[in-house]
Formats: structure tokens, sequence, C-alpha cells
């Protein structure tokens, strides 16, 4: 079977290279991983990967994934070195296909795969999970409450169509060092009834049924925290209130998280 001729593949590299192009995957940042549904039983297992955690519903699927330590600007001129194509054992990962110059699946193998678990039982659609360092979204944990709903509120009041996009909300993560199961587990946990998860001093996790969709959220939370930083330390003469938000999310035919508005 050729992976490479497989679209979905094709549009996941494209977006490696997206990542790159938006300035969000300096050196080694960011990882994309993305179930896919062909039938890959006719590949066998290169080498096994151990997992210390269990990501419900995921045991059987096949998970393409960037590479630990890898480029993402690399991605789609080489895409055998920089991805992994895996199957997800209860209790390990077989490599299937890539890595084909050694190398590990992304640290952030735990927050992909148990984000993975929790985006499906919201949405049996979903397929993409992705993190870049997306920068206005990142240099805003730094001057803004990251309250949840401030966060989300302050986003939401600074582009028209934020509220259609990330109408659940954007989740918001204290800082943690990254690459543990223990920030896996607590992103996943926020992917349970979001898609968005942004990581405090660091970058986001988006999530959807396709690269485009995924990166298609992180821009437009991004877009409106650019607004946001542009504009933070000037005075605000007028801006979209929550009567106006209300409005719009009515006309868009969404439903703003309970609460988030007054
Ligand atoms: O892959 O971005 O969070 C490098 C990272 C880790
Ligand atoms: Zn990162």
């Amino acid at each position: 079977m050729d992976i490479l001729r497989l679209p979905a593949v094709g549009e996941f590299l494209r977006a490696a290279t997206q990542l790159y192009n938006h300035g969000w995957a300096e050196r080694n940042a960011g990882n994309i991983s993305m179930i896919l549904d062909e039938d890959f039983s006719s590949l066998k297992s290169i080498k096994e990967f151990p997992l210390s955690f269990s990501a419900e519903g995921m045991s059987g699927r096949c998970v393409l994934i960037t590479g630990s330590g890898k480029y993402l600007k690399n991605a789609e001129r080489d895409p055998e070195n920089n991805v992994a194509l895996l199957r997800i054992k209860d209790d390990r990962c077989e490599l299937l296909w890539g890595l084909a110059d050694g190398g590990k699946p992304s640290s952030e193998l735990a927050a992909h795969l148990l984000s993975h678990s929790a985006r499906l039982k919201a949405d049996p659609a979903h397929r993409v999970v992705m993190h870049t360092h997306a920068t206005h979204a990142v240099a805003m944990t730094f001057v803004h409450s990251l309250d949840e709903r401030e966060f989300t509120r302050t986003l939401w009041q600074m582009a028209t169509e934020a509220i259609m996009f990330f109408p659940d909300g954007v989740a918001v993560l204290p800082w943690m060092p990254c690459g543990t199961d223990e920030i896996g587990r607590a992103t996943a946990e926020k992917m349970s009834d979001r898609r968005v998860v942004v990581w405090a001093h660091h970058g986001v996790f988006g999530s959807g049924a396709s690269p485009d969709e995924a990166l298609g959220l992180i821009e437009t939370v991004d877009k409106a925290a650019e607004f946001y930083l542009l504009t933070a330390h000037l005075p605000i003469r007028q801006k979209i209130n929550d009567s106006q938000l209300r409005e719009m999310a009515a006309v868009l035919g969404v439903k703003p998280r309970e609460g988030y508005l007054i």
C-alpha cells in the first residue's frame, strides 16, 4: 500500500507546511496526528513503542503522527523520515510505516491519543489533533486572565465570527511541563467538551474532522488573540457586546457555552 497516495495523508503533510509557514513551528515545535480509516491490516509491525496510558476506544485504530524531535517544515518534503503510521494497541503502539531514519512518535503522544479518545466520544466525525505554537494565542496568556470564561469571552468579543468557530469556548491549562502523561490527561479532559485547548505560555491544541478544520480553528483563535493584543493597551471606544454576540449566535445557529454570555 502506498501511504503517500492517500488524499488524507496529503492534507496532513500540507498542514505541517502551513503551520511552519505561519511561523508557529520553529525548530521541532508542534505535532499533528490524524486517525486514518483505511485498512492497514496488510502492514506488519516494524517495531513497537510502549504506552504508559490507556486511550479508551483507540485500540485497533491507525494514527498518522509526526515524530519526536522532527521538524514540521520537513514533513511534506520527506514524510518517510518525519512521520509515523501507528497501529494503537492497549498498552503499546506498532510502527507500520515511517520514521525510517529512527526516532519515536511525538513527545506529546499522550495528549494526542487521549484527546482523540475524548473527541471521538463527543463527535464520531473527529479525526485530527494538532499542536502548534500559535504566536498571538500564546502571547495572550502572558497578559490576560487564564480563566476560561474570561479568555473565551475576550476572544469572542474580538472577532465577529469567533463565536461560530468555537461556541463551546476555549479551554486553558495553566503552565505545566510538556511531553508528559499528566499534561496529556489534562488536555484530553478539556477536549471532552471543547475542540481547542490553550497551553499557557506554550501553544494551542486544536481538533477537528480534517487537518483543514483543526488548523482553521487554531487560526481563528490566533486571529482573535492578535486583535486583542493589537488593542489591549489602547483605550477601547466600542466593542461587540453580549447582546450582539447572542444575536450573532442566533444568526449562525450556534449555542454559546452555558453561562459564558451575560
Ligand atoms: O514537539 O511542541 O510540545 C515539540 C513540542 C512539544
Ligand atoms: Zn509545543
